[in-house]
């Protein structure tokens, strides 16, 4: 295909000229060079007028840098637990891995300000990531001057989605809470993203299991039961709706779970699925290893079998799912991770969470786009696209189009490689995909033009990645409707104003 109408053939004065390559868009891969100055994207097109710097893509793919939108960097746990990776290690890991930006969390905990969240948070990434990033806030204590004063303002400074959990004890919101969380989104233009398990459910099976004895780290994954998720993804749906608010359920791994959201979606709610490549590439089974070391693929939601894998491959080309992210949630196999509550716990007391943000475009390029299971274009869709788009971002990321963002990895498909964690940048001493062989590598990474990666170095400066402050949530096309008792057409015309 030709490069799109528009494709200029005789800028000159370019910072940056890449040739030769096949580009690639979510929606359209063509043969075209791409210049750029002073950071974006200028030209598209055939011989491109002169750069100071030009590099041959021959063979290889040029692709929108990667948007991770789902990741745990520089955050305390509601308990007091670290992660591994500080806003450094986790941005040049990210960065390796082919993406450009990163949205982690900022999360409060109860009694704090968001403000006070956000200015740790800002502090944190601002003078060590490599990569552009924002956050999402997690809300765990929305107390009246959070709805009403702190969130309208976060989101007007670009934060536009956060975070809430229907599970666990100091994070938990109950319904009540959430549907004033989710009518101050609405009403402010957020996206709220859920933690979709039931509370109790997981509580009774932990505590059984852990009673007759079964309480080594694989019996995690029996103590959240499929069902926990599916009830929880149901019931978040049905309270959004209500009020008509977007939700976006996050690392969905059951079927189950997946067809409520696919069906909401045929209904017309404004609803988003998420899913992660350890519901894709891990089961179970798999941590069923001698001593502790079933720990480091304890996660939650948790591993589920060889069929539910396949069944969230299906549901990932099937587009139930938009957004595919790595939840990033490293910790380390000792007393700083895993282990911080001494060397035997039970598994409730075992740190939640896998590594993954190098690995995350690595291996969907491979499984996905090289085996021939989603097409070039809806691996950059899941690489970036779709949650530019989501998440506000595609005012400037999330595409190669002129007037963007120069942000942009080239991937080389003749490379193939076996996953090993010492070959990793982040801050972890294993991999839970170490082993893998996988085919094609991010080989060149450019950040708003400035290549940051190639060949296999790192060649951009702690704190060179910048804040994004990120649009308001756009619905258009997903038609939902406010439930008939809020509707002033349709309840006696009372307006409660959501
Ligand atoms: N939820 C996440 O989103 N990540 C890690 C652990 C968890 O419970
Ligand atoms: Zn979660
Ligand atoms: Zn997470």
């Amino acid at each position: 295909m030709a490069a799109p109408s528009g494709a200029s053939e005789s800028v000159s004065n370019l910072d940056l000229k890449i040739q030769n390559g096949t580009v690639a868009n979510s929606a359209e891969t063509f043969s075209a060079d791409v210049g750029v100055r002073d950071g974006r994207i200028v030209a598209i097109g055939t011989e491109l007028g002169d750069a100071d710097r030009v590099i041959d893509a021959t063979g290889k793919y040029v692709l929108p840098g990667g948007i991770e939108a789902h990741c745990h960097i520089e955050q305390e746990s509601s308990s007091g637990l670290m992660t591994s990776d500080d806003y450094y290690s986790g941005s040049v890991s990210a960065a390796f891995g082919g993406n450009t930006c990163i949205v982690p969390f900022a999360a409060q905990h109860r009694g704090q300000s968001l403000k006070e969240v956000l200015e740790t948070y800002h502090g944190r990434a601002g003078p060590k990531s490599v990569v552009d990033y924002s956050f999402h806030l997690i809300i765990s204590d929305p107390t009246d001057a959070v709805l009403h004063e702190e969130l309208p303002r976060a989101i007007e400074e670009g934060i536009t989605s956060f975070k809430i959990y229907m599970t666990y004890d100091r994070l938990i919101v109950d319904d009540s809470q959430m549907l004033d969380i989710l009518s101050v989104a609405k009403k402010n233009g957020a996206l709220t993203m859920i933690h979709a398990e039931n509370n109790a459910m997981i509580k009774w099976m932990s505590g059984k299991l852990v009673d007759s004895g079964h309480g080594a780290p694989k019996y995690h994954a029996l103590s959240h039961p499929r069902t926990a998720e599916s009830e929880a993804i149901n019931r978040a749906i049905e309270l959004a709706g209500f009020l008509d608010a977007p939700i976006l359920i996050v690392h969905v791994s059951t079927e189950a779970g997946a067809r409520i959201i696919a069906k909401a979606r045929y209904d017309g709610r404004k609803v988003f699925g998420e899913t992660c490549p350890q519901y894709m590439f891990l089961n179970a089974e798999q941590m069923d290893l001698p001593g502790m070391h079933g720990a480091k693929l304890c996660c939650s939601p948790p591993l589920r079998d060889r069929a539910s894998q396949e069944e969230i491959w299906r549901c990932l080309q099937n587009g139930t799912f938009q957004v595919y992210s790595s939840d990033h949630a490293p910790y380390r196999f000792d007393d700083t991770g895993k282990l911080h509550a001494g060397p035997k716990p039970d598994f409730p007391q075992i740190a939640n969470g896998l590594p993954g943000i190098e690995m995350r475009l690595p291996l969907l390029f491979s499984e996905g786009f090289m085996k021939g299971r989603i097409t070039l274009n809806h691996f950059v869709a899941l690489a970036a696209t779709n949650v530019s788009k989501i998440y506000g971002l595609d005012h400037c990321k999330g595409s190669i189009t002129e007037g963007k963002d120069a942000d942009i990895a080239i991937w080389d498909p003749a490379i193939s490689r076996e996953v090993k964690a010492e070959d990793m940048h982040d801050n972890m001493e294993y991999t839970p995909y170490e082993g893998m062989q996988i085919t094609g590598w991010p080989t060149t990474v450019v950040q708003r033009g400035k290549v940051i990666i190639d060949d296999n170095e790192l060649h951009a400066d702690r704190g060179a990645g910048e804040f994004v402050p990120r649009r308001r949530i756009d619905c258009t096309g997903m038609p939902g409707r406010l439930a008939p008792e809020l509707d002033p057409e349709k309840n006696f015309g009372v307006d409660l104003e959501l």
